[in-house]
């Protein structure tokens, strides 16, 4: 059974996945369900601009119970969702809070955007931004504030990498040179443990908001 959420905080881990569009937001998200949703109670939110897709692909999946996962269909550029008007991504939110309370963790996935999409601090505690090789290695070097200062830096498609000629140490070295000591992780969502080290950043990121105030660092 997955542990009660602490009473020390009033709510769940918010976690916002953002990146350019195809680089692998889904993939990455119904992963982390299939790898976590033992352990953790789990709400996940989809944004797509015209349709539900990102939803409607999650549930055909089965990762969670469909009432876990709630679609926003924003009908404008992604980014002003997360960042400028964040009501309709806010109430989706606040409604999977309450109405599955408690919830260890919210996954919100962003629609696919560019490297200026950052979420609202107001909407998420913590930011993974999603990357795949076939944008070609320059991507990282080519920075943005997405880049420069999620939390999590996730560089995915790493088996696609010699088909399109990305040199993934150039990939690491731009990153670093970017982000400094922030979190990067390469990944291949196509391996069954392909999120695995991205599942443990989550746990440990769920367990550090979960700590009493005394002792969170
Ligand atoms: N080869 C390979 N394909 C991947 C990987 N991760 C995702 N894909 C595929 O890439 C395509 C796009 O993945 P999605 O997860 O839909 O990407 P997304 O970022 O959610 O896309 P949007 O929401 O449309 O912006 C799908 O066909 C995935 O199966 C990976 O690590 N390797
Ligand atoms: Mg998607």
């Amino acid at each position: 059974m997955p542990p009660e959420t602490p009473p020390d905080r009033l709510r769940p881990l918010r976690v916002g996945v953002g990146g350019p569009v195809g680089s692998g937001k889904t993939a990455l998200v119904a992963a982390l369900c299939r790898m976590l949703a033992e352990r953790l109670h789990i709400g996940v939110v989809t944004n797509d601009i015209y349709t539900t897709e990102d939803a409607d692909f999650l549930r055909s999946q089965g990762v969670l119970d469909d009432n876990r996962i709630r679609a926003v269909q924003t009908g404008c550029c992604p980014h002003t969702a997360i960042r400028d008007d964040i009501s309709e991504n806010l109430e989706a939110v606040e409604e999977l809070e309450t109405r599955l309370a408690p919830l260890d963790l919210v996954l919100l996935e962003s629609g696919g955007d560019n490297l200026t999409a950052t979420f609202s601090q107001g909407l998420v505690d913590r930011q993974i931004f999603v990357l795949d090789v076939s944008g070609g290695d320059k991507v990282p070097r080519k920075g943005g504030p997405s880049v420069t200062s999620a939390d999590l830096l996730v560089i995915n498609k790493i088996d696609l990498a010699p088909m399109v000629g990305a040199d993934l140490e150039v990939m690491r070295r731009d990153s670093v040179a970017r982000r400094g000591d922030r979190a990067m992780i390469f990944s291949s969502l196509r391996k069954t443990d392909g999120a695995g080290e991205i599942a443990e950043w989550i746990l440990s990121e769920v367990a550090q908001w979960a700590k009493p105030s005394s002792v969170r660092g």
